[in-house]
């Protein structure tokens, strides 16, 4: 299934510390379409029901608690090779180890708060849209 969308979030460290604008900024001009998009907040359920392919994991409850801290922009993105371009432009999970000019690399300030997401596969790009927005939101 190839999909061409990817599903983002600015996390509550970028929204906090201005960075939203910016974000944004990139991601159009790396030449993503926005198909859905949402200020918004997690509640820790909804966090936690997120993230929950992580419940296992040692990070699983300050990753919740991160996500469910402050506002978030959430968003449905669209463009050849989403999946893998956007992973691209955000840069590596650790923003220490992200090159240079990403996001994360730019804006990120630990592995826990790193101020984006993007999803891994097609399959959870429509997943994780899906989570965030009804069918009359997608465009
Ligand atoms: P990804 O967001 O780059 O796809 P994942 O491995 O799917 O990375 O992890 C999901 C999120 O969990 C990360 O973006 C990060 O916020 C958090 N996370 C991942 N690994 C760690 C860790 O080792 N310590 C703390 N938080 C982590």
């Amino acid at each position: 299934m190839t999909t061409n969308r990817t599903f983002t979030m600015i996390k509550p460290d970028a929204v906090a510390n201005g960075h939203i604008g910016a974000i944004l900024d990139q991601i159009s001009k790396a030449g993503f379409k926005f198909v859905a998009f949402k200020y918004t907040a997690l509640t820790p359920e909804k966090a936690g029901e997120f993230y929950a392919v992580h419940s296992e994991r040692p990070f699983y409850k300050d990753l919740v608690s991160f996500m469910s801290s402050g506002p978030i922009v959430a968003a449905i993105l669209e463009k050849d090779n989403a999946i893998e371009d956007f992973r691209k432009l955000i840069g590596a999970t650790d923003p220490a180890k992200a090159d240079a000019g990403t996001i994360r690399n730019l804006f990120a300030k630990s592995i826990d708060a790193n101020a984006v997401h993007g999803s891994d596969s097609d399959e959870n790009a429509q997943i994780e849209g899906n989570f965030f927005f009804s069918a009359f939101e997608r465009f």
